[in-house]
């Protein structure tokens, strides 16, 4: 089935946050923000400002009715700065006027005096100041003290990764309109209802009923709009809330790359070590995340960093060790795979550098390595793993051997181009690592004319969500698709939703939505067999006919919802869903915190044109772990975006900071992102057909994040094929490994 948005979308229908009716008397918003990375604040002047033509109001944080605090794990972020300003972009002043130039002129002429601080945008040098966002935490399994002996073979190296701009296509923004009584109705482009309506309550000092969120659907978030959306959504709430007007900011992109969180930056430190045989028998790693000025959501992104660090392989001896820096850059935050693949990346640089030193193909030591069914992750969960059948298939499927000889042969052929091969196994644990999180809920309900509505909590942005919501009803009533809809998600039909994120939406949403369905369906079918004078175990309903034993009566699907109706049964529900068998205990940092995991193998080949630097994608081939597929078109979608995501933080995405503090990739001109020419020439994803029984919706395993992390592969397959031109080249793991950097590479000399 299609993505139910695509008709929508074509015809350039589909309505975003500023494609929202504006009502009259609505006030435009802009924030003046600090242009100083750290500072003491000691006044801000807005009298140039406020009389300005247009300008209504000008806000700071001694007008903040409630709390001046939108710390969603750790209460250390204000909304607007009081005393202190943490990095370059924070929050000073709200600007309210009667046009958007308005607004964006009044801030210009805003003035802050703030006193210079030392400013630290190194995750390294915080956590040896001991600027640290919660306590480091560790992972272990087995004794690497004890393993370190045994080992023929250990590697020592480091590791770093850069940040990546999230750059969804609609940039942040809300709508807040005042309504009866104090309520405040928040149009807000988020992946989290309720953290906004949390955080705008206690901002506002209003209980959280007077607060109403609604999300129709988002231009990308990315994991952005998880935590980041709150603060465009309560400043809007806020001037709503103070001037009893409508108030609405949609950023420029430019504001936006400027003032948000982006994918944590890592530097990292890895120990390996191997047996004459390859096997992995130890690993240590030790993580310093840069956090960014204030702790957002890298509490849990750091989690699953370790959670991931041995990403598809089984090593018995495990330790690891993560910090949470605290910088004085802007928050970072969630992005797809959320700590995952920064984790994942140092294990494959530490298999590559032991690879490099023995002489052998990374290959080698990966496939000997895979987690197989039984064994433990270093968190205590036990395996049931597909790594080493996608890895099978991925071989078999698309000739592995084949394929590394003919980039042997080519390389041999062509002195100024070279291909590189890498192979990137995936293994990503699909639950909120919080385990309270792992919960929804759906409404249904049923209208007379055999119509349906749903809400549940998951918020649509192009992963095809609504869509599968929608398979999922019309596959328990067994009605056409065109009798559904799916509602916007709003915090008045929908309470306490979990964000959307950690590619759980799908699952627990529509495992409610079944649920809701189900139960709705049990009333109807009891209510046939009374009509139809048999037993509700006899009765189906099938295309839409209800069917006694399997044969299709005359009574339609809209007769029955009438008919029932007219007995005063209720043909709606709300249904809440949790996984069963979750638990984690932080106190041994052992447990089973995740539903699943999703497993795949990806062969990558690249092309670098030796003389300048420059590259190609050539081909991605996968083999991936969907469970049973609900909706091939949408999962191929996700798993083609993802991997084009990761390769370009892997390989194109440079987010530049300077030593104080400001963002110098700050247009789309300084920060390159793929374009379509940067797009593999092939990408092919075959599935591994697997049956088993597991948590997902209709067995069809969470698409979200898990295909982001195959772009890894193109970054030590660019480094094969420097190395296929430059043997000699001792290139740092460092990415993304740029142009400029592999240029560097191919000519650099020892
Ligand atoms: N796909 C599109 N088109 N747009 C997005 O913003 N976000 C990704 C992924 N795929 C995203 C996307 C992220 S970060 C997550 S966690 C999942 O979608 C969330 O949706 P799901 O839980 O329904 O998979
Ligand atoms: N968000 C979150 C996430 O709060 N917890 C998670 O475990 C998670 N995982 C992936 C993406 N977002
Ligand atoms: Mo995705 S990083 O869980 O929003």
């Amino acid at each position: 089935m299609k993505n139910i948005d695509s008709y929508t979308h074509l015809r350039g229908e589909s309505v975003y946050l500023d494609d929202i009716p504006v009502i009259r008397g609505t006030l435009y918003a802009a924030v003046f923000d600090s242009p100083i990375a750290h500072g003491e604040l000691l006044s801000v002047d807005c009298s140039a400002a406020k009389d300005l033509p247009g300008v209504v109001r000008i806000i700071t944080a001694a007008d903040i009715p409630g709390e001046n605090q939108i710390g969603g794990i750790i209460a250390d972020e204000e909304l607007l700065a009081s005393t202190h300003v943490h990095f370059c972009g924070m929050p000073i002043a709200l600007v309210l006027a009667d046009t958007e130039e308005a607004a964006r002129h009044a801030v210009k002429k805003i003035k802050a005096d703030i006193r210079p601080l030392p400013v630290i945008t190194d995750p390294r040098e915080a956590q040896a100041k001991g600027e640290l966002i919660i306590p480091p935490r560790t992972f272990i399994l087995g004794d690497t003290t004890s393993a370190w002996a045994q080992c023929t073979h250990i590697i020592e190296g480091r590791a770093d990764t850069n940040g990546q701009e999230h750059l969804y296509i609609e940039t942040q923004g809300a709508y807040a309109v005042p309504q009866e009584s104090g309520v405040i109705r928040i149009h807000s482009s988020t992946q989290g209802p309720t953290a906004v309506q949390r955080t705008a309550a206690r901002v506002l000092n209003l209980s959280m009923h007077k607060i109403e969120v609604d999300t129709t659907r988002l231009g990308g978030g990315f994991g952005g709009k998880e935590d980041q959306a709150t603060t465009w959504g309560v400043l809007c709430a806020l001037g709503a809330h103070l001037t009893n007007r409508p108030v609405k900011y949609a950023l420029h992109r430019m504001e936006d790359m400027r003032m948000t969180g982006k994918r944590h930056p890592y530097s990292s430190d890895f120990r390996i070590g191997l047996d004459k045989d390859l096997k992995i028998l130890a690993y240590e790693a030790t993580f310093y995340q840069n956090a960014g000025a204030a702790a957002d959501l890298s509490p849990a992104v750091m989690e699953r960093t370790l959670f991931h660090c041995t990403n598809a392989y089984f090593i018995p001896n495990v330790k690891a060790t993560a910090y949470s820096c605290r910088t004085h850059l802007p928050p970072n935050t969630a992005f797809r795979g959320f700590g995952g693949p920064q984790g994942m990346f140092v294990i494959e640089a530490a298999i590559a550098k032991a690879a490099g030193q023995l002489g052998i193909p990374a290959t080698a030591i990966q496939e000997k390595n895979l987690i197989r069914t039984g064994d433990e992750f270093p968190y205590g969960q036990i395996a049931d793993s597909e790594a080493p059948a996608c890895w099978q298939q991925a071989d078999e499927q698309y000739h592995l051997s084949a394929l590394q000889k003919e980039a042997d042969a080519f390389n041999a052929a062509n002195p100024l181009h070279k291909k590189g091969l890498a192979v990137m196994p995936i293994c990503f644990g699909i639950s909120f690592t919080k385990t309270l999180m792992n919960q929804a809920r759906s409404l249904v309900h049923v209208y007379t004319d055999g119509s349906v509505g749903i809400s549940t909590g998951a918020v649509e942005m192009g992963q095809g969500v609504n869509t599968k919501m929608l398979q999922v009803a019309a596959a328990v009533f067994s009605i056409r698709p065109d009798r559904i809809r799916i509602n916007t998600t709003n915090t008045y039909r929908i309470a306490n939703t979990s964000p959307t994120a950690a590619s759980a939406a799908a699952d627990l949403n529509g495992k409610a939505t079944e649920s809701a369905c189900r139960q709705i369906l049990e009333r109807l079918k009891a209510s046939a067999a009374a009509d139809l004078g048999t037993e509700p175990s006899a009765i189906t309903i099938a295309d839409e006919l209800v069917c006694i034993n399997g044969v299709p009566s005359s009574l339609t699907w809209p007769q029955l919802v009438m008919n029932t109706y007219v007995k005063r049964i209720s043909l709606s529900e709300l249904a809440h869903y949790t996984p069963p068998g979750l638990h984690y205990n932080p106190a041994t940092e052992k447990g089973h915190p995740f539903a699943y995991h999703v497993y795949g193998t990806a062969i990558v080949t690249v092309t670098v044109d030796c003389l300048r630097g420059i590259y190609d994608v050539d081909s991605v081939k996968v083999v991936h772990d969907f469970g049973r597929s609900m909706n091939e078109l949408i999962d191929r979608g996700q798993c083609e975006g993802g991997i084009v995501q990761g390769i370009g933080w892997m390989t194109m995405e440079e987010i530049v900071y300077d030593k104080e503090g400001r963002l110098r990739s700050n247009a789309l001109s300084t920060y390159k992102v793929p374009d379509i020419y940067s797009v593999p020439a092939e990408i092919s994803i075959r599935p591994l057909q697997t049956d088993k029984d597991n948590l997902a919706i209709f067995r069809s395993k969470a698409v979200g994040e898990p295909p982001l992390m195959y772009g890894i592969g193109a970054y030590f397959a660019l480094r094969n094929a420097v190395k296929a031109f430059n043997p000699g080249a001792v290139l740092p793991y460092d990415a993304p490994l740029t142009p400029e950097k592999v240029l560097m590479g191919l000519y650099q000399i020892h």
